[in-house]
């Protein structure tokens, strides 16, 4: 060969394999599993940093198989849609609660009912027992979502802007108190005893700080993730809701899977649940205090009270007649 035709095919040879080197991460991430994570947690709240435990432990389990994209903040979809997002296959991943299930699965609204939930050991026995297994699976089907773990949310309270003797729920009446947006969310609001307005989570902060609204419930561990703590005077000690939200991955997403990454990526979701319970379990013990240092009253209402009313208003409602027979008594025989 002629040293110029030589030195041309080694040219050649070496861009090829130069380009390919270029090209080669973007195919391997186009061959990697998709799994695009929408959610409202903002950043410093257990429920968020579980998607890195969810992320690094798929990392570990199936090295170079998934790509896992995490969206906090509600930045990709906002509170509330992501259910649709995922049946539609425009999202894989999400952590959704029983308001956004009992929009298309009625029956669920039984957890949105306050004081139904004792408390957090009494929540995962529910959702990993018989009952949890007959709910979740009517919810891929009429959802198409898969819920894959329990993550405990926290006991919701009731954080109010400026002090308040609040001690049954008539003493809320006319409160302006902030809930998510959907009718059984509000729903919620107005058993408590207050005027429920809805607002999106990530508006929160802002209408706490200039008056829009009077007050919002959420558990202690997010009013301290949102730093609602910082626009707020008082927390008052209703424990009206032991809240959970499901991590849920699309049906579409999980059935184009192997059944090996099926079981890793259920796996790496029980993982997340489990860094997040534990920690949220733990901080949720610790921040009465933190709240009382930086200046809040902590306030205990006639508990018994709320109790009372709020499952009379539910039981005498429209959501109540849906709740299969039997459903409410299986809950409460649950130890
Ligand atoms: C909220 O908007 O108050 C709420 O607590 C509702 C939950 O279902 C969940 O969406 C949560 O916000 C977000 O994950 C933000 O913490």
């Amino acid at each position: 060969m002629k040293s110029s035709l030589l030195r041309r095919t080694l040219l050649a040879t070496a861009s090829a394999v130069m380009l390919m080197g270029a090209l080669l991460p973007a195919a391997q991430a186009q061959n990697k599993v998709l799994l695009r994570v929408s959610t409202p947690a903002v950043p410093d709240d257990w429920h968020a940093k579980m998607w890195t435990v969810f992320k690094e432990n798929l990392e570990k389990s199936a090295p170079g198989e998934f790509d896992v994209q995490i969206n906090l903040n509600a930045t990709l979809f906002k509170q509330g849609t992501e259910p649709t997002a995922m049946a539609r296959g425009n999202l894989e991943l999400s952590s959704i609660s029983a308001f956004d299930i009992a929009k298309l699965v009625p029956e669920f609204s039984i957890f949105t009912a306050g004081y139904v939930i004792r408390d957090p050991a009494h929540q995962q026995k529910v959702f990993s027992g018989p009952i949890g297994a007959e709910l979740f699976k009517t919810v891929a089907e009429k959802m198409e979502v898969t819920p894959l773990s329990t993550v405990y949310l926290g006991t919701r309270q009731i954080n109010l802007r400026d002090v308040r003797n609040v001690k049954v729920p008539a003493d809320l009446k006319g409160v302006k108190l902030r809930m998510p947006g959907s009718k059984e969310w509000l729903f919620l609001g107005e058993a408590l005893g207050a005027t429920a307005t809805p607002l999106a989570f990530g508006e929160v902060y802002l209408g706490l700080k200039t008056g829009t609204i009077d007050g919002q419930d959420n558990p202690l561990p997010s009013v301290r993730a949102a730093k609602f703590y910082e626009v707020t005077k008082q927390i008052v000690m209703t424990s009206h809701l032991v809240d959970g939200i499901f991590i849920a991955i699309s049906s579409k997403a999980l059935n184009a899977m192997t059944p090996a990454q099926r079981q890793k990526v259920t796996a790496a979701a029980q993982a997340a649940a489990s860094y997040n319970n534990e920690n949220r379990l733990k901080e949720e013990g610790q921040l009465v205090d933190f709240f009382k240092q930086q200046g809040l009253q902590v306030t205990t209402p006639d508990v018994d009270a709320f109790r009372k009313s709020v499952q009379t208003t539910y039981q005498n409602s429209d959501y109540a007649k849906v709740w299969p027979k039997g459903l409410l008594e299986r809950i409460n025989a649950t130890q």
